[in-house]
């Protein structure tokens, strides 16, 4: 059986960081998460990527390299973090309670889900060299 792969998106524009906040599921409501989403079949990681981000945010994108470990998750799941370019548009909560953009000042102290806070040291460089 194939790793099915999760996606997510650390796109950073003038020394911040975009995240967007979860309605679901409840253990998770709330917290702010780098958006993305699940690979679906036929799909590349990359094309997934600009799939989810346009669904859920009116973005268009362009995945650059991956940053940080990959997260296991439950159901055989595994969570990777992209770089990413945003193209064009201005993002827009269609899909999570709303969207913010925090400083590497910020970053600690945002209520990211769990599984995100393990790419916390790279997104502080990715912020700090932006
Ligand atoms: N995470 C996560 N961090 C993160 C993302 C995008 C996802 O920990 N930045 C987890 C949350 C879920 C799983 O990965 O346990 C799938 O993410 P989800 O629900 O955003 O993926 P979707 O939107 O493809 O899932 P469906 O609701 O099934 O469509």
């Amino acid at each position: 059986m194939n790793v099915r792969v999760v996606v997510a998106a650390a796109i950073v524009v003038d020394g911040r960081l975009l995240l967007a906040q979860r309605r679901r599921p409840a253990e998770l409501e709330g917290l702010w998460e780098l958006p993305g989403g699940k690979v679906e079949a036929g799909e590349t990681p990359t094309d997934a990527l600009r799939r989810e981000l346009r669904e859920e945010l009116d973005i268009e994108t362009e995945a650059g390299e991956r940053i940080g470990v990959e997260v296991p998750l439950a159901d055989g799941l595994v969570l990777r973090a992209y770089l990413t370019e945003l193209v064009s548009g201005t993002p827009r909560a269609l899909d999570h309670a709303a969207i913010g953009w925090f400083s590497a000042a910020e970053l600690p102290a945002v209520d990211l889900v769990p599984n995100d806070r393990m790419w916390l040291p790279e997104l502080e460089r990715a912020l700090r060299a932006s």
